[in-house]
């Protein structure tokens, strides 16, 4: 099994080149929860949806999320009736929102949602959330103290970052067969998604880091980070506000511990000596995914590069 760890849209995008060089049903991604809020007393999973839609080719591909096409007539009539806008769901996303509130609420866990939606959307690749309990990421900024979706969506990112709160909730563990993957994968791919609140709250997890540390297979990152700015979203501040460089650099070495190589983009390319010296082996490239090409020649660096890359285990 080709195991990825995954945020929102970077993954996304990364998976649709994975499922390209590889087969489908060899890949199983683990997904981030930590996005994860109650809105409108419904549950909403952005890095699940995100996932699950881009792989089910109806996702609304200029924002990155949301339902190609999407009305917004709910939304509409929300604002009307004196509810919250400012997190846009359209009205056939809102259904996604519903029927896993009702599943939730019926008893099932979130992985057994996941698992339904992916099927019911027609998606090969198994998605697995990090965790069936709730683990919010907080952001600490100088106004308060946020939910990672009021303040990236809500408040636009705009506050001073102090740092990051993850498993806000309390202990949180990693949902069936994230360790059990980890360990008996052929690859684990870290996905091109932010270190600190997509990747970080799946590591934080207890066990994680020391399953990706002893597997077998070899770990290999993309680094979300190019020319010291992030692809998509607020990375940049959020690895500072924790004291990682943000840089390809700064990516290398907050995986250093259990990575075995590092894909980074063309214009890092003098970051390699750096990164080497870690004791990780460094693939560059092109790692900006305009297109379908681009994403398959991505996954296909990651793959070529893990094959070189044995982990001492
Ligand atoms: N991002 C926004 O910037 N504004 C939105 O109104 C918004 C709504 C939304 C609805 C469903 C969904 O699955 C994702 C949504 N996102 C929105 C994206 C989301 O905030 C983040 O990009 C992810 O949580 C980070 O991966």
């Amino acid at each position: 099994m080709i195991v990825v760890l995954a945020g929102g849209v970077g993954a996304a995008r990364f998976l649709e080149g994975v499922v390209q060089v590889a087969p489908a049903d060899r890949v199983t991604a683990i997904v981030n929860t930590g996005d994860d809020f109650e809105l409108h007393g419904l549950l909403i999973s952005p890095d699940l949806d995100i996932v699950t839609s881009t792989l089910a080719g109806v996702i609304d591909r200029e924002q990155g999320w949301g339902i190609a096409g999407d009305t917004t007539a709910c939304m509409e009539w929300l604002g009307r009736l004196g509810g919250p806008t400012w997190f846009k769901l359209g009205d056939r996303d809102l259904a996604l929102h519903i029927r896993r509130t009702a599943l939730l609420r019926g008893g099932a866990t979130l992985s057994q949602v996941a698992d339904s939606f992916r099927r019911a959307l027609g998606v090969a690749v198994r998605l697995v959330p990090m965790s069936d309990d709730p683990a919010p990421t907080h952001v600490l900024t100088a106004a308060g103290e946020f939910h990672f979706e009021e303040y990236f969506v809500q408040r636009r990112a705009q506050d001073e970052v102090r740092g990051v709160r993850l498993h806000a909730a309390g202990p949180a563990a990693p949902a069936p067969g994230v360790i059990e993957l980890i360990a008996s994968a052929e690859v684990v791919l870290v996905a091109p998604s932010n270190p600190v609140v997509s990747v970080g709250p799946i590591l934080a997890l207890p066990g994680v880091r020391e399953a990706l540390r002893a597997t077998a297979a070899p770990v290999v990152a993309v680094s979300p980070i190019v020319g010291g700015a992030a692809i998509k979203g607020p990375a940049v501040p959020l690895m500072r506000a924790v004291g990682m460089e943000a840089s390809a650099l700064g990516v290398a070495r907050a995986y250093a511990d259990f990575l075995d190589a590092i894909v980074i983009d063309q214009v890092d390319g003098e970051l390699t000596p750096a990164i080497e010296a870690l004791g990780l082996g460094v693939a560059v490239t092109d790692t900006i995914m305009r297109g379908p090409a681009e994403k398959a020649a991505l996954a296909r660096v990651a793959l070529a590069i893990a094959t070189v890359s044995r982990s001492p285990g």
